[in-house]
C-alpha cells in the first residue's frame, strides 16, 4: 500500500479560482453539480494533466466551458478524475455526481445522521462529495446552492453568509450561502434537516454584531445554553488574550449524533458531536460541562489558528491542532483554575500521549510519512503539539509570546503554511535561534531527564546535574538532544525558597534552566542551606523526570513547594513508586505508608488549597499510569493488587475521618456546573473512590450516594466507582442506571463506559451480550467507543488476560466495525500499543490475536496501518 512522504510535497500545477456547488437533496439521493473555475499556475507546462481526487464517486456528466467533454479528453474512476490535456488558460470544469448519503456509514463526506444531512470533510472527505483538488493548500471562495424537501429539511445551512433563499415547486425550497474567505475543501460544510435551534448574538470588539445559532434535534434546545454561553465567552477571550476578532456575520453550530470525532471547525458552521453540546444536570456530569466548554472554545479558536491560517499539507497538522489545543487550555485556565487545569492536562498527557510516544505507534508531532492520514489525529499531534507551543511561551515570556503570535497572524493570514514558518516567526519576533528547539516537532519519544545534586556546606555551593536521553522509537534509532526549559526553584529546610549569588556551567534565565545538551552541570554559589530542588515547575516540558528524590524529599515537596503542580506531582510520584515496587515483588514499609497518609491528610486539611486541587492530590495513580512507570514485563494483575493494597493501607486508619469529610462536603444548594461546586463534588467523589477501594464501608456509601443523587455527576461517580471496584452492589446499580435512563443515548454511553471498566471475570461475556443485542446501535461511534474504547484503555486486567480472551474480543469487534467505519475500528485497535510493556504470556497472547487478525481478514487501510506498526 502506498506511503505518502512529506519530502514529495509539490504545489498543484493548477489552482482553483472559485467553486460553485449545487446540491439537490432528495430523500433517496443527492445530486451534486460542481463548477470549478480552474487555471494553470504560471510555471505549469502546457499539456500537464489535471488530476482531481475522488473517493467512491461515479461521474454522471462532465463539461468544459459549457460543452460536454468527449470521452478521450478525460479518464474517471471512483478515486480520480483526470483531464488529459486541459486548456492552458482559465476554464470552467463542470461535473455531476450522485450520492447516497444514507448508506455512507464511514461518516466522511455527505452522510445522514438521524435523518439530518451533514458533512465531514477533514481531512479527505470532500473528495467523497465531488471530484476536487482535495488538499489543504488549495484555497478558494465557495458559493453553495442547496435545495431539499421542505418537510424533511426546513433548515438549510452552509459556510459563510446566507445570500438567497426561496420556495421551489414540489414542496422543495432552496438556500444559497456564500463564504467570502478563501478556504481549503476540508473546511467545507453543509447541513440540511428538521432541526430546532437557539439563537443569540455577540458584538465584537470593533462593534460588529454576529448572529449566533446552535441547531439540534427538536426538544434538545434547552440543553444547548451552556454551549452558547461557552461560545460567547470564547469569542470575548480570543479578543482579550490574542486580539482576534470574529470575521463573518454568522456563526452556527450544529449538533449531530453520528460523528467520528469531537467536533469540526468548518468556517462559520461548526459541526459537533452532540455529546459535546447537550447538557443538563440530570444527565450530564461536571466533566461533560467542562468538555463542552473546552471543545466549543477549541473549534471557535480554529477560526484564526486553522482557518484563516491553515496547513500547507497534512504533515503540518499540529500547526493548527497543537496551537489550538494550547489556546483552549489557556482559555480554560483563565476561566477556571490554572493549576487545576494544568494538572488535568498533564494527567491526560501522561495517560495517553506518553504511552503512545513510548510504544510502537510513536511518531513525531510533525510526521514525515503516513499511509492513512486519519491515523495521525493523535494525542502526539494534539497534546504534545500543545506542550511544544507552551514551551515556546515559557521561553519567550508572556509579552514575547504575544508579540510572536501577533506577527504570526499578521504575516500568515490567508496562508496555508508550515511548522518551519511558524518557528521562523518566533525566531524573528524574539531574536532567538530556535533551530535546536524545532527538533521537538521532528523527533518522537519522551525525553527522560536524570537529576543528581550535591551540597557543600563549607563553600555554600550547590551543584545540580541534569541529563537527558530519548530511547529509540520506530524508525528513529538515534536521537538528538532537545532544548528543554526547566522552570525551577530551590527550597530550604524550613520550606522557604533558597536564593543564590551566582550560577555557572549552563544557561539560567531567571527561574528557567535551559537544558540544551546531553548533560549540564550547574554550580550555584551563596546557597545558605542544603536545598531540595523543585524542577519542571508547572510541568515546563513534556518529559519524564528521574528525580532520584527519596520518599521523604517527595513528601517534603508535597507540603512545601510553592508550585502547586509540583506539590501534586510529588504526591503522585510517592504513590506511584510504592505501588510499582510492590507490583514488582518488594513491599513498602509501614513508615512509607504512614508518611504518605499523613501527607494526604495534611493536604486535605490545608485551608489554603481549593477542593478541586485536593481532589487531584488524593487521586491515587491509575493502574495504567503505574504500568507505564514500570515500563516492561508488566503484570496488570499485580499492579491492580498492589494499588488496592496501598489504598487499603492508606485509608484503613483514617476511614472515619474521610467518611466525616465526605459527609461534610455534601452540597445542599441547587446544582451549578461552576468550578467551585464542581471542585467540591470532585473532592467528595475522590474521597468516595478511596473509601470504596480501601474500606469496608465504602461500597455502602456509594450505593447510598447513587440512590440519593440529584445530579448525574454524583450518580455516575457512585455507579462507576462501584463498577471499577466490582462491589457487591455494582450489578444492581448498573441495572438500575440502565433502566432509569433508557432511551437517552448519551447516558447509555456512560453505562457502557462504566460496564466496560468492571475488573471481574464476567465483563467480557456481558459486553458480548450488550454488543449482540439487536437494538445495539452498531454504526454509532459514541456507543462503540464508550464500550470498546474504555475497555482497551482503562481495563488492563481483563483486556490483557493471559488466556487472550480480552484481546480476541477486541480483534473480533474490530473486524465487524472495520466494514462499517474504518476510522472507529483503527482507533480501538490502538489499545494494543500496550503489548511491548507486558510480561511475556500476555504479550504473546496479544500478538497472536493480532497475527490472526492480519492473516484471516481483509482490512481497511486505516486498520492495516495500525496493525502493521504494532506488529513491526
Ligand atoms: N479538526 C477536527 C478534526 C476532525 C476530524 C478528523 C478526522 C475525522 C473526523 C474529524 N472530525 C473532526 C477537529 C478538531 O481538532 O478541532
Ligand atoms: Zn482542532
Amino acid at each position: 500500500e502506498q506511503t505518502i512522504y512529506l519530502k514529495d510535497y509539490a504545489p498543484t500545477p493548477y489552482r482553483i479560482v472559485s467553486v460553485e456547488l449545487d446540491f439537490r437533496i432528495l430523500e433517496e439521493r443527492t445530486r451534486v453539480r460542481a463548477q470549478l473555475t480552474v487555471e494553470p499556475r504560471p510555471d505549469t507546462a502546457p499539456g500537464t494533466p489535471l488530476v482531481l481526487d475522488g473517493d467512491d464517486l461515479k461521474l454522471d456528466s462532465i463539461a468544459l466551458d459549457g460543452a460536454p467533454l468527449v470521452l478521450s479528453a478525460y479518464a474517471a474512476d471512483a478515486n480520480s478524475l483526470t483531464l488529459v490535456e486541459p486548456p492552458h488558460r482559465r476554464f470552467v470544469l463542470e461535473t455531476e455526481v450522485t450520492l447516497e448519503p444514507a448508506s455512507n456509514t464511514k461518516l466522511m463526506g455527505l452522510y445522514r445522521s438521524s435523518g439530518t444531512w451533514c458533512t465531514q470533510c477533514e481531512p479527505e472527505g470532500f473528495r467523497r462529495i465531488t471530484y476536487y483538488l482535495d488538499r489543504p493548500d488549495v484555497l478558494a471562495p465557495f458559493k453553495v446552492r442547496m435545495s431539499a424537501p421542505k418537510a424533511l429539511a426546513p433548515v438549510l445551512l452552509a459556510n459563510g453568509n446566507l445570500v438567497d433563499k426561496g420556495e421551489l415547486g414540489d414542496d422543495l425550497h432552496f438556500a444559497v450561502w456564500e463564504d467570502p474567505f478563501l478556504k481549503p475543501a476540508y473546511l467545507f460544510a453543509l447541513v440540511a434537516g428538521d432541526l430546532g435551534s437557539i439563537t443569540d448574538s455577540f458584538t465584537t470588539m470593533s462593534g460588529r454584531k454576529v448572529e449566533l445559532g446552535i441547531y439540534c434535534t427538536h426538544g434538545k434546545e434547552s440543553e444547548c445554553f451552556y454551549a452558547m454561553d461557552s461560545l460567547k465567552r470564547s469569542m470575548a477571550w480570543d479578543e482579550r488574550r490574542f486580539g482576534r476578532e470574529y470575521d463573518l456575520d454568522v456563526f452556527n453550530i450544529v449538533a449531530v449524533s453520528d460523528f467520528n470525532f469531537g467536533a469540526m471547525e468548518n468556517k462559520g458552521l461548526n459541526i459537533f458531536n452532540d455529546r459535546l453540546v447537550f447538557a443538563k444536570p440530570e444527565t450530564a456530569t461536571d466533566a461533560n460541562y467542562h468538555g463542552i466548554e473546552r471543545v466549543i472554545a477549541h473549534e471557535y479558536f480554529h477560526n484564526w489558528t486553522g482557518n484563516r491560517i491553515t496547513c500547507r499539507d497534512w504533515f503540518q497538522l499540529c500547526l493548527k491542532e497543537g496551537l489550538t489545543v494550547f489556546r483552549d487550555q489557556e482559555f480554560t485556565s483563565d476561566e477556571r483554575s490554572r493549576p487545576v487545569q494544568r494538572i488535568h492536562d498533564v494527567q491526560n498527557l501522561r495517560t495517553s500521549q506518553f504511552p503512545e510516544d513510548g510504544g510502537p505507534l510513536a511518531h513525531p508531532p510533525r510526521p514525515d510519512s503516513f499511509r492513512e492520514i486519519n491515523n495521525f489525529y493523535t494525542t502526539t499531534v494534539y497534546e504534545k503539539g500543545a506542550e511544544i507551543v507552551r514551551m515556546l511561551a515559557t521561553l519567550l515570556g508572556e509579552a514575547g509570546f504575544r508579540k510572536a503570535m501577533d506577527l504570526y497572524f499578521e504575516r500568515h493570514d490567508g496562508d496555508a503554511t508550515t511548522i518551519e514558518a511558524f518557528i521562523k516567526v518566533f525566531e524573528d519576533a524574539s531574536g532567538r535561534d530556535l533551530s535546536q528547539f524545532a527538533t521537538w516537532y521532528l523527533q518522537a519519544g519522551t525525553p527522560q531527564v536524570g537529576v543528581s545534586d550535591s551540597y557543600d556546606a563549607a563553600s555554600q555551593t550547590y551543584t545540580l546535574t541534569l541529563t537527558q536521553k530519548v530511547d529509540p522509537t520506530p524508525g528513529e534509532p538515534t536521537k538528538k538532544p532537545l532544548l528543554i526549559p526547566v522552570r525551577f526553584g530551590l527550597i530550604g529546610p524550613n520550606g522557604s525558597p533558597v536564593g543564590w549569588n551566582g550560577v555557572s556551567g549552563g544557561t539560567v534565565e531567571g527561574d528557567l534552566i535551559v537544558l540544551d545538551s546531553e548533560s549540564v552541570t550547574l554550580t550555584f554559589t551563596g546557597v545558605a542551606n542544603k536545598p531540595v530542588p523543585s524542577l519542571f515547575r508547572g510541568f515546563s516540558a513534556p518529559v519524564k523526570v528521574e528525580s532520584g528524590l527519596s520518599q521523604d524529599d517527595l513528601l517534603f515537596l508535597a507540603r512545601h513547594d510553592s508550585d502547586p503542580f509540583n506539590r501534586w506531582d510529588a504526591l503522585q510520584s510517592a504513590a506511584t513508586t510504592l505501588i510499582a515496587s510492590a507490583a514488582q515483588g518488594s513491599t513498602w514499609s509501614a513508615t512509607d505508608a504512614d508518611a504518605l497518609r499523613q501527607a494526604l491528610v495534611d493536604t486535605l486539611e490545608n485551608p489554603d488549597l481549593d477542593d478541586a486541587f485536593k481532589a487531584q492530590a488524593i487521586d491515587i495513580p491509575a493502574e495504567t499510569v503505574v504500568g507505564r512507570h514500570i515500563g516492561k514485563d508488566v503484570d496488570p494483575d499485580a499492579v491492580a493488587e498492589a494499588r488496592k493494597a496501598l489504598v487499603t493501607a492508606l485509608v484503613g486508619p483514617i476511614a472515619e475521618k474521610l467518611t466525616a469529610l465526605y459527609r461534610d462536603l455534601a452540597i445542599s444548594v441547587p446544582y451549578s456546573p461552576d468550578a467551585n461546586q464542581a471542585g467540591r463534588r470532585s473532592l467528595r467523589n475522590g474521597l468516595l473512590a478511596l473509601l470504596v477501594a480501601g474500606s469496608d464501608q465504602g461500597a455502602g456509601l456509594a450505593a447510598e450516594q447513587y440512590s440519593g443523587a440529584t445530579n448525574m455527576t454524583d450518580r455516575y461517580a457512585a455507579m462507576a466507582i462501584s463498577a471499577r471496584n466490582w462491589t457487591s452492589e455494582a450489578p444492581a446499580l448498573l441495572g438500575d442506571f440502565r433502566t432509569r435512563f433508557a432511551g437517552d443515548p448519551l447516558v447509555f454511553d456512560k453505562w457502557l463506559t462504566a460496564s466496560a471498566q468492571a475488573p471481574d471475570g464476567g465483563v467480557i461475556e456481558r459486553m458480548r451480550a450488550t454488543l449482540a443485542a439487536p437494538d445495539f446501535p452498531r454504526t454509532n461511534p459514541n456507543r462503540l467507543r464508550s464500550l470498546l474504547g474504555s475497555f482497551v484503555m482503562t481495563n488492563p486486567v481483563q483486556f490483557t488476560r493471559t488466556d487472550g480472551l480480552g484481546f480476541r474480543f477486541i480483534t473480533e469487534a474490530v473486524v465487524d466495525i472495520d466494514k462499517v467505519n474504518p476510522q472507529v475500528a483503527s482507533r480501538i485497535l490502538t489499545g494494543f500499543r500496550i503489548l511491548p510493556t507486558l510480561e511475556a504470556a500476555r504479550r504473546n497472547a496479544g500478538l497472536e490475536a493480532l497475527q490472526a487478525l492480519k492473516d484471516q481478514h481483509k482490512l481497511s487501510r486505516n486498520v492495516g496501518e495500525i496493525l502493521d506498526r504494532i506488529l513491526a
